[in-house]
């Protein structure tokens, strides 16, 4: 187990130690899902495998993957592989169409759970000093409850503000001398226009904030930079990854050097693949992470399809732990948006928003269809609406985002600069994209 000055073992182990266990754990696994949860039984035997088939890890391929819509298809609780009786929790995810993800939860998946999160955030920096606001959703959303519990599991002094209410947020910042925040970077960002908005009543030097540990949507390093010195005070952001179906937070983090994210890989087995194919790619490619849980009971997830686009890196890092390190999400293969053929995912026109001046960093990408091609519209926020009433200035300052995006993205695309504060904030996730191809 961890504590906040001592790492797990394993976080340091040998390839060979690691892969034993993991070859172990997933023997386990396969015949718990095939012996408890019908749906795997029935695909197991369409494919022709058995978890007898399973000897090294090689032979995880010959399996099949999971996907989103086989939980919505086995909603509420198909997918369960013990009685309702040994169930301690039950999650889910908003599901903004069909039926929500539903997840649960053994006492001792809790226990897992709380012990990767716990590693994540000591890997950031986090220990039983920090003074933690956690500023997500407490809910059946997985990140408040899964940063909470990890947390305390370290000692750390959790304050549950939940989200939203940005000036009691803010009141308890200063007053508790809150020195970390858990939050999407979006809220984090959020949070820190409005203390500097408040910096007259308030200075910026009533906040003890050093550590971000962000997380549940991407954010470039470019944003990251851009939170960081909003905070100001040597505040320094961290990304944590993780996803329901795979119990929350927790299945990977930076560690301070911030070269790709440590996966719990004693919990959690990654593959990379090709999302059109289903291939399974060679080590340090870019695909679609496909992750096997190693020690689920509640809920077995085998090859889950997380529809997220990274790659792995094996190579040791300069922190001192061996486990391999996804890079961060640089898009969701749903989120691509595919413009006349281009690939764009929103984390591309991010970077190239990032430093330039007179705008914030908040955009919305709007695509269209008209006849037969799609366009793209960036809508940029300025940061002062007087130069709305600046032609030649607004001109060129649309021309040089132009100019950044295409040369990023090598399509066409039209730039519009809105009113200072016109572009919605959110205090979850932030939506980027307004899809209107087909609804006007
Ligand atoms: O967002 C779990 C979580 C909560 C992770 C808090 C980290 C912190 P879901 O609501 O099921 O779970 O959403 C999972 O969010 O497939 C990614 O597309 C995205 N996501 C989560 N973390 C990151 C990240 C939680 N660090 C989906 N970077 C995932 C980019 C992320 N995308």
């Amino acid at each position: 187990m961890i504590t906040n000055t001592k790492l797990d073992p394993i976080e340091t182990a040998s390839v060979d130690e690691l892969q034993a266990l993991q070859t172990q754990r997933l023997k386990w696994t396969l015949k718990h899902a095939y012996e408890n949860v019908p749906m795997y039984r029935r695909k197991f035997d369409a494919a022709g495998v058995h978890p007898d088939d399973f000897r090294e890890l090689s032979d995880l391929r010959k399996f099949p993957c999971t996907t989103k819509q086989d939980l919505r298809d086995n909603y509420p609780f198909g997918l369960f592989a013990v009685p309702q009786s040994e169930l301690v929790r039950i999650h889910a995810s908003s599901g903004t169409t069909g039926n929500p993800t539903v997840v649960g939860y053994t006492r001792e998946d809790l226990d897992n759970w709380a012990e990767q999160v716990a590693r994540v955030v000591v890997a950031a920096g986090a220990s039983d000093e920090s003074m933690v606001q956690i500023c997500f959703g407490y809910g059946m959303f997985t990140g408040a409850l899964g940063l909470h519990y990890g947390l305390e599991r370290i000692g750390a002094t959790v304050v549950p503000t939940s989200s939203g209410n940005t000036e009691k947020q803010l009141k308890f910042m200063r007053d508790f001398g809150t020195d970390t925040i858990v939050a999407t970077p979006s809220y984090c960002l959020y949070l820190a226009e409005a203390a500097r908005e408040a910096g007259e009543e308030f200075p910026m030097d009533r906040y003890r904030l050093s550590l971000g540990l962000l997380g549940s949507e991407g954010c470039t390093p470019e944003m990251r930079d851009q939170i960081e010195s909003r905070w100001g005070g040597g505040f320094f952001c961290t990304d944590n990854y993780g996803m329901s179906e795979l119990n929350g937070p927790g299945m990977s983090g930076e560690c301070r050097e911030r070269a790709g994210l440590h996966i719990n890989e004693d919990h959690f087995l990654c593959e990379v693949i090709d999302a059109a194919s289903g291939q399974v790619l060679e080590k340090g490619s870019t695909g679609e992470l496909v992750v096997t849980n190693l020690t689920k009971r509640g809920l077995p997830m085998l090859r889950y399809r997380t529809k997220d686009i990274t790659r792995i890196d094996y190579s040791p890092c300069a922190c001192g732990r061996t486990t391999a390190r996804m890079h961060k999400i640089i898009g969701r293969s749903d989120d691509m948006l595919k413009i006349r053929g281009v690939n764009v995912f929103p984390s591309q026109v991010e970077s190239a928003l990032i430093n330039i001046k007179h705008i914030s960093p908040h955009y919305q990408l709007v695509v269209r269809r008209k006849g037969y091609a799609d366009t793209l519209e960036v809508r940029v926020e300025l940061i002062d609406g007087s130069l709305l009433e600046k032609y030649a200035e607004l001109e060129a300052l649309q021309k040089n985002i132009h100019d950044r995006i295409k040369a990023i993205l090598g399509i066409e695309i039209a730039v519009s600069l809105v009113e200072p504060k016109s572009i919605e904030r959110f205090t979850g996730k932030a939506q980027r994209v307004v899809d209107l191809r087909g609804q006007e």
